[in-house]
């Protein structure tokens, strides 16, 4: 007869086994998915679609990246209202996405005279404002002022404090991104300072069908002057047809891309393509990769810094750690004090 301990020998022991094992895979498989949950709240909203969710066979990982990211979340934005008469597409920094260490606000702006974005003031952070199509004036409180024209770049590290207006120069309407991304705590209240870049002088270069401008950090050998005072890439690619991009990411940065022209194969060969308008927040990993498997030209940002890891507390163009510090600004600007001399209001 068979014994009742060589029966729980057969058949529930094998099933036991395979159920952990299965466990620790999947704990294996998400283990991307966790990490960056982990790190970043607000990717726990929902009201947006999940891609790419499994990690990539051996087959599909590249020469170059040896752990590719995934797509953790895809976002469509949708038109605005902003500024006066000024309209957005918000990405980061809208209701569902209220951040993603270190960036704040991501806004696609479009705007027509006399509309615009008028004296307002700006404190904690950086502005980095890329202009797409046409131009924009802007003019702060201490008299600095100029024109920042299609191609060109300013990035403004607002630092303790600018009041300044950012207006269309041309009639027409002017494009552009605005990407607003956070200073740590020690840099909240350093001096505010100007780098801007006019188009001829950002580095571009071309390879393989892939041609990318480098506002910051570094692509295909080549380099961005610009200073990032929280660690940050911020490249502007455009792929021809047939092309394929592999691209490095520090592997703890948070990361994006958002696709301003076309449409682009991401993280995995096989995923559905991602249109204009769309951002895609990616896993951890060494890099990303695309396509461009249509026929038309591709074009996107890949933007990825550096997580501060300290709390958010905004209000408003006010970005600082504490509800304190954001009440001392109020008084700052107020009184124009601790940075808000120049405010004339
Ligand atoms: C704003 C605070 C701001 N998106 N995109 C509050 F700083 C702004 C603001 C902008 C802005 C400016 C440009 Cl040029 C491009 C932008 C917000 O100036 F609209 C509000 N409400
Ligand atoms: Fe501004």
């Amino acid at each position: 007869m068979i014994s009742r301990t060589f029966l729980v020998y057969l058949f529930v022991l094998p099933l036991l086994v395979r159920f952990v094992l299965s466990w620790f895979w999947s704990l294996y498989k998400n283990s991307n998915i966790s990490r960056f949950l982990f790190q970043n709240p607000s990717s726990k909203i929902q009201n947006c679609t999940e891609e790419n969710g499994k990690r990539m066979s051996k087959a599909e990982i590249s020469s170059v990246l040896r752990e590719s990211r995934f797509v953790v979340k895809k976002f469509q934005t949708r038109i605005q209202a902003e500024g006066v008469g000024a309209v957005v597409r918000r990405s980061i920094g809208r209701f569902e996405l209220r951040h993603f260490d270190p960036f704040l606000v991501l806004d696609e702006f479009s705007v027509t005279a006399p509309g615009g974005f008028p004296d307002h003031p700006h404190r904690g952070f950086e502005t980095v404002t890329y202009m797409l199509q046409g131009a924009m004036t802007h003019e702060d409180f201490a008299g600095h002022k100029g024109t920042i024209r299609t191609g060109d770049l300013q990035w403004m590290t607002a630092g303790r404090g600018i009041v300044h207006s950012e207006m269309p120069a041309n009639q027409g309407t002017q494009k552009g991104l605005q990407l607003w991304i956070n200073l740590s705590s020690k840099h909240k209240m350093i001096e505010p300072r100007y780098q801007e870049l006019l188009s001829k002088d950002v580095a571009e270069v071309a390879k393989d069908g892939i041609k990318v401008r480098v506002i910051a950090g570094e692509a295909l050998g080549t380099k961005s002057a610009i200073y990032t005072r929280t660690p940050t890439m911020y490249l502007d690619f455009t792929l021809k047809p047939g092309a394929h991009l592999q691209q490095p990411i520090p592997s703890m940065w948070n990361s994006f891309i958002y696709v301003l022209e076309g449409e682009g194969v991401f993280c995995k060969q096989e995923s559905s393509p991602t249109k204009a308008h769309y951002i895609l927040l990616l896993g951890f990993g060494d890099g990303v990769e695309a396509w461009n498997k249509s026929s038309k030209l591709l074009r996107f940002i890949l933007v990825g810094g550096e997580p501060i890891g300290e709390p958010v507390v905004q209000y408003g163009p006010f970005v600082m750690n504490t509800q304190e510090e954001i009440d001392q600004t109020i008084d700052d600007y107020e009184y124009c004090i601790n940075g808000f001399e120049n405010a004339k209001h």
